[in-house]
């Protein structure tokens, strides 16, 4: 693979001889050239930049440079990569369309960007990408192109000494389809200032470490970027239907067991969940609409509804606390709110003032608090948007 970088900071690739894309053009797999944009300039300025057409704050690089560089640089049929913070998102996946590339041509632009007809012009006879690093803005495309090209450059074939770890990666997709993010890793020493290795590892037992390391990796996953994941990947045995009264019991322990932390985090507040006897479950499973979520023959979450007026009343959402932070939670949210009757036209739901994570939860889902439900709790209310 060849790759070109045109820049008016060539110093900023510098890294490129280093590290990985360092080895990568000993062993000949890639040939990176940077390329100072001012040498295509011919005033005793090196003037690359000129206001811009319109007005505005700022300089606009000039297309005459950009486009005796590409000419020099023969372009034809190459991916032409501008970074800048409007383009594509970059990601795995892009690199790994990029790494099937023989040759890339990075266009690092600077000040308030690259006059937009070298983009179009190039278009005519390359292939044009406009990336971006992400939703963040920096000064200049160099960064970008470094850390695209290490990206790629990884992924050429024959470059990682063992294939094989490039599968286990985050961002990589398992043979699941789940994307989940790397596990915690140690080395030795065992114990370290206080701190030992979970002792799974060092058990020898390959089936329980692979195990652990996957509900680890599924853990951060669901913790860290719920996003990556479709919720099945996480809850890939867990079966939600309505409650049957043979679930009475469970969901009775389960109630107990889910609303300690709830105390925990809310030591003053007379929780009415903790307080409910297995009769007082056992009404309201068969007055309310719930929802269970069974794994492996147990319960393992619940959660119900009530009409009141307008509002479909969402309580007594559990999720087995060992179970946490898979996404089951937001999943049983979700459904009960498709359960929602016609007459509906709000959601509505309370939590301790004290649980902050719940709270966070029913914000991302949409909920916004609404003042005091009772002493301790607060009321969270989503409107329903017209069905
Ligand atoms: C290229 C000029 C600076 C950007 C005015 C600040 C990528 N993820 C990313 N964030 N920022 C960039 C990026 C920024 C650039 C250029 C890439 C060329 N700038 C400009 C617009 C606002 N200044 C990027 N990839």
């Amino acid at each position: 693979m060849r790759i070109d970088v045109v820049t008016i900071f060539p110093d900023y690739l510098a890294p490129l001889e280093l590290s990985l894309a360092g080895k990568a053009r000993e062993k000949g797999l890639i040939d990176v050239r940077v390329h100072d944009l001012r040498q295509w300039t011919h005033d005793r300025h090196r003037t690359v930049d000129d206001t811009p057409y319109g007005g505005g704050a700022g300089m606009v690089m000039r297309p005459e440079p950009w486009g005796e560089a590409f000419d020099a640089l023969g372009i034809e049929g190459a991916t032409v990569v501008f970074t800048t913070p409007s383009g594509q998102p970059f990601t795995q996946a892009v690199a790994r369309e990029l790494a099937t590339r023989d040759r890339i041509v990075f266009a690092c632009g600077r000040y308030e960007g690259i006059d937009q007809r070298v983009l179009d012009d190039v278009a005519t006879r390359a292939e044009v990408r406009e990336i971006s690093l992400g939703d963040y803005v920096l000064n200049g495309g160099e960064v970008a192109a470094l850390a695209i090209t290490e990206a790629v450059v990884r992924l050429v074939p024959g470059f990682m000494g063992n294939a094989e770890s490039l599968l286990e990666e985050s961002h990589t997709l398992s043979d699941s389809g789940a994307r989940l993010l790397e596990y915690p890793v140690y080395t030795k020493p065992a114990t370290w200032r206080g701190h030992d290795v979970p002792p799974v590892l060092l058990s020898g037992d390959h089936a329980a470490i692979a195990s652990w390391r996957h509900d680890q990796a599924v853990r951060r996953t669901a913790e860290r970027r719920p996003d990556l994941v479709h919720p099945s990947v996480l809850l890939d045995d867990v079966e939600i239907r309505p409650v049957r009264p043979s679930d009475a019991g469970e969901l009775y322990v389960l109630q107990r067991a889910c609303w300690v932390q709830e105390q925990h985090d809310n030591p003053d507040v007379r929780i009415p969940a903790l307080h409910e006897t297995y009769d007082d479950v056992r009404d309201w499973i068969a007055r309310d609409t719930v929802l269970v979520a069974r794994s492996a023959g147990r319960l393992v979450g619940a959660v119900r509804g009530q009409l009141d007026g307008e509002v479909w009343e969402i309580g007594r959402l559990m999720v087995a606390p060992d179970l946490a932070g898979r996404g089951l939670g937001r999943t049983l949210l979700r459904r009960m709110e498709e359960l929602a009757p016609e007459a509906a036209t709000s959601y509505a739901l309370f939590t301790g003032a004290g649980s902050a994570r719940n709270q966070r939860m029913y914000k991302k889902a949409g909920y916004r608090l609404r003042g005091e439900e009772f002493p301790g709790a607060v009321r969270m209310e989503k409107r329903i948007s017209p069905r």
